[in-house]
């Protein structure tokens, strides 16, 4: 195998040495073999990769848009021919199974292949006045250059979610990925160039959190960005939210999730076993649309948990690279914070799943392991029933392979455990019967809603985000997250010959308002 390459930040598309810490990546299914190395940049390398992207972004601007729409096209061209050795890369880099890893970077297709025809579109309106002879327009404007911050456990597609309408838009971009996910990033940084897309218009800055936070104040104080998104945690994107309040900039934010799962009595129980098993762990759990807590009827609790159960004692885990539920926890971070997960439940909670809890290792096996647990960081799964909403495994994001369980009598019961933590992504009901599923549609804080089917999996072109603690309400995919990406600058053109002034220059007919037939 050839030595991994050292990889860092690409400034204008030229790689900088910053002199900072060289960091290690290894595959967490392997976690004796390096995958990349990557020299961290510090704050002035932010600073500076935002002030080159501000400069550049009249530039990129000026290109027409159905134009930046063909560079979307041939990306999108160019990460098909590239699928395969991207998902490769995303199952070593994070250890996702490969078939989602296919998913994954099909994500990120589909959303250039939306955005490619966006770019003949970004549609504005003519708009009728309320006086002769003048014209109203709308334009949509890109906002300018963004900062774009994301998470690990989607390399490619969240990414995407942001970089393609960003730059379709008109907008330039500094991108900082998780630096565990380097080998990644800068693969999808060289498709995006290969596109034709100029190497000004993306920066690809590799920092550590809080270089990043200097990095993005420097650039914030000196005007230099006009919009951040951020992928990640809740408490990161308060704080984040916080510093662009302070600049008055507005970020989006698609923050953690707690995402119920409510089983009615008139479920199609088999349904909601499948769609428990992967929202509960499918990613291990390391998805922000994972199962936060299963919801079920006291009538059908029993059924449906021992039905879960052995679903879970019965899924394939282990190697990603072969047909598994899930492989290894994305990174040692988020193995050491699950463990400290194991250690919250309470003498109240009954686990099953799996004959042990924590790690899967040679001497705290799991029957029917694929591959060598030993070589990597695996986890247990674990359903824990019996949660009450006064619990820690209720109220916070547990980010790996737990299923919390709660039962409930009645629906108004189900939606107050639905709400109850504050998070507010996506939830999903099993039902039959269309009362249920409309009434929990409306009810629910989540900004999305799934019938029959599990939280996690949005399709690339419906609304993605969430409220309360999963974000301030903006929405990413399809043609919504283009409000994110520019704003509305409306125009007014008087070609009267004299002044007209609105709401009083208005020759309204009369009406007479003592009519009565
Ligand atoms: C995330 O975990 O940040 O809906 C995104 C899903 C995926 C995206 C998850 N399409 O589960």
């Amino acid at each position: 195998m050839t030595e991994p390459a050292e990889l860092s930040s690409l400034i204008d598309g030229a790689p900088v040495d910053t002199g900072g810490q060289l960091l290690e990546r290894t595959d967490p299914a392997h976690v004796d073999q390096v995958v990349s190395r990557v020299r961290l940049g510090d704050e002035r390398t932010f600073a500076h990769a935002a002030a080159l992207a501000h400069a550049a972004q009249p530039d990129w601007a000026a290109v027409p848009a159905p134009v930046r729409g063909v560079a979307i096209h041939d990306l999108a061209n160019i990460l098909t021919a590239n699928k395969e050795a991207l998902s490769q890369l995303v199952t070593r880099e994070i250890g996702k199974p490969y078939t989602e890893s296919l998913g994954e970077v099909q994500e990120a297709i589909d959303t250039c292949i939306y955005f490619a025809a966006e770019g003949r579109r970004l549609h504005g309106m003519t708009v009728p006045s309320e006086m002769p002879d003048k014209e109203l327009f709308t334009y949509r404007k890109p906002v300018g250059t963004m900062a774009v911050i994301t998470a690990g456990n989607f390399p490619v597609a969240v990414p995407s979610w942001y970089l393609v309408p960003a730059l379709l838009a008109g907008n330039t971009v500094v991108w900082k990925p998780a630096e565990y996910t380097p080998a990644i990033a800068d693969a999808f940084a060289r498709c995006v160039r290969a596109a034709g897309i100029p190497d000004s218009a993306l920066q690809l800055v590799f920092c550590d959190g809080p270089t990043t936070s200097e990095g993005l104040e420097s650039a914030l104080a000196a005007g230099h960005l006009q919009k951040v998104g951020f992928t990640g945690s809740s408490e990161v994107g308060r704080s984040i939210a916080a510093r662009c309040g302070r600049h008055l900039v507005s970020p989006t934010l698609e923050l953690g999730g707690k995402n119920p799962l409510v089983v009615m009595p008139d479920a199609p129980l088999d349904v909601a076993v499948e769609g428990a098993l992967f929202s509960g762990f499918g990613t291990a759990g390391q998805r922000c649309t994972s199962l936060g807590v299963a919801i079920v009827h006291s009538s059908v609790h029993e059924e449906f948990l021992s039905r879960f159960t052995t679903a879970v004692e019965q899924a394939a885990i282990g190697d990603p690279t072969q047909d598994v539920l899930y492989g290894p926890m994305i990174d040692e971070r988020f193995d050491a914070r699950f463990t400290a997960w194991l250690d919250k439940l309470e003498p109240h909670h009954r686990t099953s799943g799996s004959s042990a809890l924590g790690r899967i290792t040679s001497s705290n096996p799991r029957e029917g392991f694929v591959g060598d647990p030993d070589a990597g960081l695996y986890q247990h799964p674990v359903i824990v029933d019996g949660v009450t909403m006064d619990d820690t495994i209720y109220q916070e994001e547990t980010f790996g392979p737990i299923a919390p369980v709660t039962s409930f009598d009645t629906f108004d019961e189900a939606l107050t455990l639905a709400n109850g933590h504050g998070y507010g992504l996506s939830a999903s009901i099993y039902t039959t019967r269309p009362e249920h599923a409309f009434n929990f549609r409306s009810g629910v804080s989540a900004g999305m809603v799934s019938v029959n089917n599990s939280t996690s999996g949005a399709e690339a072109h419906l609304p993605f985000g969430g409220n309360g603690r999963s974000g301030t309400g903006g929405r990413l995919s399809g043609h919504w997250v283009l409000d994110q990406v520019t704003t509305w600058q409306s125009m007014n053109w008087d070609f009267s010959g004299k002044l007209q002034k609105a709401q009083m220059d208005v020759d309204a007919p009369e009406a007479d308002h003592d009519f009565r037939l």
